[in-house]
This record gives structure tokens, sequence and C-alpha cells, in this order.
């Protein structure tokens, strides 16, 4: 039986990879590097040392950034990312997700986030959801991020549940393949095409109610 429920952050509880996409588009102007829908897409779910990296990777290569810079420009972001996550309201939850929350509070499902955003608190501070979730993931104590599993299981373990048990939830393909190799049921929202290796894929988070799942349960043992 399903007693969990572990959920990514951006792109599934709130819109954060709007304001992250503002103020890495910042970064990518003040490096030369040519901003593009695909480079925004490959952003979603890494971590910010990794995202930078990418960013680089697109600048026409005529400058080497030492490990001081990169860390400036990491910091950078971080500070602008910050200050528009302290104008986030109740208003940034995505749609459906307070009304999907209650229901598996109500149901006795246990929470836990499993987000690579080291501000995961505070943003789910700013939006007033942290009573929800019995445990947060720390990703610094992590050595491998999405797509590796170990976010996963690490949030699995911190509910004291056995990964059958639970159900994650996630908007990006790495975030996918990382809840597929925890042997954990993978809800995708968004697109199929991008989503594939789900388990189910709901098109928007509108769709997230647990009869939803409960008919895909029920379904599959036919
Ligand atoms: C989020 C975003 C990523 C971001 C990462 C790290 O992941 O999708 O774009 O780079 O967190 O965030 P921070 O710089 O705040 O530590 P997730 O896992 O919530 O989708
Ligand atoms: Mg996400």
């Amino acid at each position: 039986d399903i007693k969990g429920v572990i959920f990514d952050l951006d792109g599934v509880i709130s819109n954060t990879s709007r304001l992250h996409n503002v103020a890495w588009q910042q970064v990518a102007k003040q490096v030369g590097a040519q901003w593009t829908e695909s480079l925004s897409n490959n952003l979603k779910g890494v971590s910010r040392q990794d995202s930078l990296e990418l960013i680089l990777q697109a600048v026409p290569a005529d400058h080497q950034y030492n490990e001081r810079e990169k860390q400036e420009l990491a910091n950078d972001k971080n500070k602008h990312y910050l200050r528009l996550v302290d104008n986030m309201t109740k208003n940034d939850i995505l749609p459906g997700i307070v009304p999907f929350l209650e229901s598996l509070k109500h149901n006795n499902y246990q929470l836990a986030l499993a987000s690579a955003s080291k501000n995961s608190s505070r943003v789910l501070e700013k939006i007033g959801l942290s009573h929800y979730f019995s445990e947060i993931v720390d990703p610094q104590k992590l050595s491998k991020g999405k797509p590796d599993p170990e976010i996963f299981t690490t949030a699995a373990k911190l509910l004291s549940l056995k990964p059958d048990q639970c159900i994650g939830i996630e908007d990006a393909a790495m975030g996918i393949q990382a809840i597929n190799a925890a042997n954990i049921f993978s809800i995708g929202i968004g697109e199929q095409d991008i989503l594939k290796d789900a388990d189910i894929v709901f098109e928007n988070t509108n769709l997230l109610t647990l009869n939803n799942i409960r008919e895909y349960f029920e379904q599959r043992e036919l």
C-alpha cells in the first residue's frame, strides 16, 4: 500500500522555474551566453553549480572561468533568486496543489520534499506550505544529484517507508529517471513526450488528485 508521497518543488509545487530563469538569464547576459529555451529546459532540477556549468558551456570559449569566479557567479545568481523568492506569496503555488496536499493529509499520507534546491525550506515558508511536509531532504548531504536515485531513496528512508510504499512526483525528465531508479512509482507533470518514462503523466497540476491516482491503480489491478 502507498503510505507516502515525495514531491519535487520547482515545477510541481511552485512556479519557481520562472524565477530561476530570470536570475540565470542575468548571469548568461553577464558572461555572454546565448539564452535559449533548450538551455532553460536543461537547467530544470539541476543543482546550482551544474546549472552554471551548462551556462558557461554556452559561452564562446575565449575565457576560462576559475573556481573563484564561478563561485561568485553562482552567488550572484542566488542573491538575485532570493530577492525574487522574497516576493513570493500563496499565488505562486501551482493550481490544484493546495487541495491535493489537503486530501493527502486528510487520508494520512506522509509527505516529503525532494528538491535539488538549497532554498526549498525558504520557498515552502514563503508560500505557506511548510506544515504539510514531515521531511525535507537536505541536498547538501547528498553525493549525487538527479537522475541519481539518492534524493528519492533518502526521502523514503526519512519517512521510514520502503520505496514501494511511496509515490514520487516530478516535472523534469531527470527527476523521473531518479524516481524510477529508486524503484518508486513515478508521476510526471507535463508533456507525455518528455516524461515518457513516468508510470503516469498528468498534463498539469490541476489533474493531480487522489481520485485520478487511485483510478490508475485500480485499472492496473484489472
Ligand atoms: C530546483 C530547480 C533548478 C535549480 C535547483 C537548485 O530543482 O529546478 O533549476 O537550479 O533547484 O536550486 P538552488 O540554486 O536554489 O539550490 P527542483 O529539484 O526543486 O526541481
Ligand atoms: Mg522540478
